[in-house]
């Protein structure tokens, strides 16, 4: 007797659940070697497990074909942490990163950079503290200052006035200007410098400068985690396979304008000519279902289904 097509259709997807790649193809050929009968709901079913194997080797092909282009530079946006003597930044760092950076009273604590790691709202950022800035500082330290321009945002640390003015300035003296997110498109290196950043004081300063850029107080964690990504804008776009799972990791991109087709060029390195269609869920799972084509362009937290010809 054939086992109910309800009892095979869910054991199919507690056979799948979890697995990608090589592994959800080796999975998918054992089930059709098991499914005997190849005739009405069975061979639906067997169909759309065929297409989707069909679709899984297509991707890891192309994915082989083109490892060395598998890693994105900008998954991992990088924040520089900068600020005065004692500003607090090892500690700021301490408790955003689950770090353990020394942190004293004394003047210089933190000689060498220190890096932190912070997973939130699905994206990876790298925290970097700097070394304390002092007047000129930084003319004389080519190093310093190459991290400072390579990096893609800053958080400026101060506890008075005074410290905020003189981060501001060295900045300035360097021609690196502050914007207040990023550019959009991404994190280039323009001439001169622009860097997204923001400010972040000690509860008891009284005065802050009077700056364009957002300021946060320092004991306010989620809201410095939030203006992270504020500042980054991410897109995320998450994928759905055919059986409706949507991976846990999205495909991030830090630029304005991102289309179907770049996300087919970003993650599945196959030519345009295989698209078939992709299938979008606006904004989240539970955002409108809508049959989209290559030049559509997505938004933040949009769900995909990519399909393509074999
Ligand atoms: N009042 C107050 N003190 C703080 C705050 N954050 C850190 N501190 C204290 O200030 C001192 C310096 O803190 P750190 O986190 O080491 O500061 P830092 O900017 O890394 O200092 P350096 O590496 O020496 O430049 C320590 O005694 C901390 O306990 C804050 O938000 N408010
Ligand atoms: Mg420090």
């Amino acid at each position: 007797m054939p086992k109910p097509y309800s009892v095979i259709t869910e054991e199919i997807k507690d056979a799948l659940k979890g697995k990608v790649g090589e592994e959800r193809a080796r999975e998918i050929k054992r089930l059709l070697k098991e499914i005997h009968w190849d005739v009405g709901d069975y061979k639906r079913l067997k169909d759309k497990l065929r297409r989707e194997l069909a679709e899984i080797e297509k991707i890891e092909q192309a994915r082989k074909a083109s490892k060395s282009r598998t890693k994105t530079k900008k998954s991992t946006p990088q924040f520089c942490v900068v600020g005065a003597v004692n500003s607090g930044k090892s500690t700021l760092i301490n408790n955003l990163a689950g770090t353990e950076i020394p942190v004293e009273s004394y003047p210089f604590t933190t000689a060498e950079p220190q890096y932190g790691a912070l997973e939130y709202d699905a994206i990876n950022f790298q925290l970097v503290e700097i070394p304390a800035i002092y007047e000129g500082g930084w003319s004389g330290d080519k190093s310093t200052l190459g991290m400072i321009y390579s990096t893609d945002c800053l958080i400026i640390m101060g506890r008075s006035l005074e410290d905020f003015e003189l981060v501001l300035k060295e900045l300035a003296e360097q021609n690196i200007d502050l914007i207040g997110d990023r550019l959009s498109d991404g994190f280039i290196q323009t001439i001169p410098r622009k860097i997204p950043a923001f400010l972040v004081f000690d509860k008891d300063t009284t005065i802050l400068p009077s700056s364009h850029l957002k300021k946060i107080s320092s004991d306010e964690f989620e809201e410095i985690k939030q203006n992270m990504i504020k500042l980054t804008k991410p897109v995320r776009i998450y994928t759905m396979n055919s059986f409706n799972e949507i991976e846990e990791q999205p495909i991030v991109f830090y630029k304005d304008q991102i289309t179907v087709k770049e996300v087919i060029q970003k993650v599945y390195r196959v030519t345009e000519e295989s698209f078939k269609d992709a299938v979008l869920l606006e904004g989240g799972p539970n955002g409108r279902r809508k049959r989209v084509g290559i030049t559509y362009e997505l938004s933040d937290k949009d769900v995909i289904h990519l399909t393509f010809h074999k």
